[in-house]
């Protein structure tokens, strides 16, 4: 724990849901529910105007259409996701050298290393809504709620204490006066097993933990975690903001409209996928030792798998043995909707091979054709291009017929219209793809 309140935690308002809004003019104000639009899907977030009828994150789209059935149920747009998350890491970067994000929506930034005259109270708010303005800048009007104080477990206990679009800052000394009342699942590494551990021994608020011996938890939890939980319940954390070595990747994805279950056809993309990773590796003189597979699942569970080789490659054939070897091992029983490849670690140079030439590949490349629904399946939320009407996005389809809603971030909220499914004047819209980080 600090002597100042130096560390910032970020983290924005309902990210997914937001961006939608942004992008999606005439859902401004409106209850929007982001995910799996299914009958299995799950909820990833809702608008708070979705919130106050009872949906949540992890809930089952099921559940959340008998909750708010007004809602727009969209599916998720994670280029658009990451594009505004860099922006708001490199505005989080302009404060301070040192950022550590932990999601998407989310980073420590240690105000410590930041160009500043003090570390005092009202310095660090300041700089706190200065934050919280440049970030609802650059990402187009969304915002986000930022906690200060002198560790990260103090400093995200705060961002959370006003949300949405609210500032909170700790001033130390403050710290134990704040845990005392709240229940101890407000503890970093207190999860449900460990709540109700604590239960059964009648401890129930941090102040109840604070009362307890070292001894006493040691003997309930352990050495390790219970050494770890009395110094927390007493605001006693030490752990720096750690910046992230930026990791530049090279990496190719591809999202389907149906679940793919066909063991022969994932495999076969992946190989194609590893030729396209090669192919960018070598133009930009790069090579990787990082193999990372990217696999988003039915339910919108997304998994990222990765191996790491002897020496750096850009070797098609070994990324697509790799890749495949990483995919062998999940489960994707119940389909795939989106797949992906990349290699990271990246140094400038290929390591000359020094035992004799690599076989340049033993499988030939498969023939992949993906079964393309994208004419019955255009999902809700979706971007989508009309050939005279230009962009907007998937309102809804069904019974051949798919309803679009012209409108863009940049515009006001546009018309509705409505086409077949088959109109060759409409197509999917995705931004282009480029070599990116992380
Ligand atoms: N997310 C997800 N599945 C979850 C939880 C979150 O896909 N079970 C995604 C969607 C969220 C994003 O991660 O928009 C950020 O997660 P947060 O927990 O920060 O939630 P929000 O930003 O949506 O809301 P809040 O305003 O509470 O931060
Ligand atoms: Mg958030």
């Amino acid at each position: 724990m600090r002597q100042v309140a130096s560390v910032l935690h970020l983290d924005l308002d309902a990210f997914f849901a937001a961006v939608e809004q942004r992008d999606k003019p005439s859902l401004r104000g409106k209850p929007v529910v982001v995910g799996g639009v299914g009958g299995r899907g799950v909820v990833s977030t809702a608008s708070y105007e979705a919130r106050t009828y009872g949906v949540r994150s992890a809930m089952s789209t099921r559940e959340a259409r008998s909750r708010c059935p007004h809602a727009a149920f969209l599916t998720g747009r994670f280029h658009a996701y990451h594009a505004t998350s860099r922006a708001v890491m490199a505005a989080l970067r302009e404060v301070s050298p040192l950022v550590e994000p932990l999601s998407l929506d989310e980073a420590f930034v240690d105000l410590a290393a930041a160009d500043l005259p003090d570390l005092e109270v009202e310095t660090v708010r300041a700089v706190g809504e200065r934050l919280r303005a440049r970030v609802h800048e650059v990402t187009g009007g969304l915002t986000a709620s930022v906690g200060i104080g002198t560790s990260k477990f103090i400093a995200k206990v705060a961002s959370d204490l006003d949300k949405p679009d609210g500032l909170v800052v700790v001033p130390p000394g403050g710290e134990q006066q704040l845990l005392r009342p709240m229940h101890v699942t407000i503890i970093p590494g207190v999860g449900p097993a460990t709540a109700e551990r604590l239960r059964r021994a009648g401890i129930h608020t941090v102040a109840d933990l604070e009362s307890v011996t070292l001894d006493e938890l040691v003997r309930l939890l352990g050495r390790a975690h219970g050494g770890g939980l009395h110094a927390l319940a007493r605001a006693r954390d030490d752990r720096a903001v750690e910046p992230e070595r930026e990791t530049k990747s090279v990496s190719v994805e591809g999202t389907y409209d149906t679940d793919l279950t066909d063991p022969r056809l994932l495999a076969g993309l992946l190989t194609r996928q590893a030729g396209q990773v090669a192919e960018r590796l070598r133009k930009h003189g790069l090579s990787g030792r990082t193999v990372t597979i990217k696999v988003r699942l039915h339910d919108f569970t997304t998994l990222n798998r990765s191996a790491t080789l002897g020496s750096p490659t850009d070797h098609a054939p070994t990324i697509g043995r790799v890749a495949r070897t990483l995919l062998a091992e999940l489960d994707t029983s119940d389909g795939v909707r989106l797949l992906g490849v990349g290699v990271s670690g990246l140094a400038d140079w290929v390591q000359e091979d020094l035992f004799g030439t690599e076989e340049d590949d033993e499988d030939p490349e498969p023939e992949v054709e993906v079964p393309s629904s994208r004419r019955s399946a255009w999902a809700p939320g979706m971007d989508v291009v009309h050939a005279d009407l230009g962009r907007g996005w998937v309102w809804g389809s069904g019974r051949g017929v798919v309803t679009v809603r012209f409108e863009t971030a940049e515009t006001p909220a546009g018309p509705v219209r409505s086409f077949d499914v088959t109109d060759p004047d409409l197509a999917a819209w995705l931004p282009d793809e480029e070599v990116n980080d992380g």
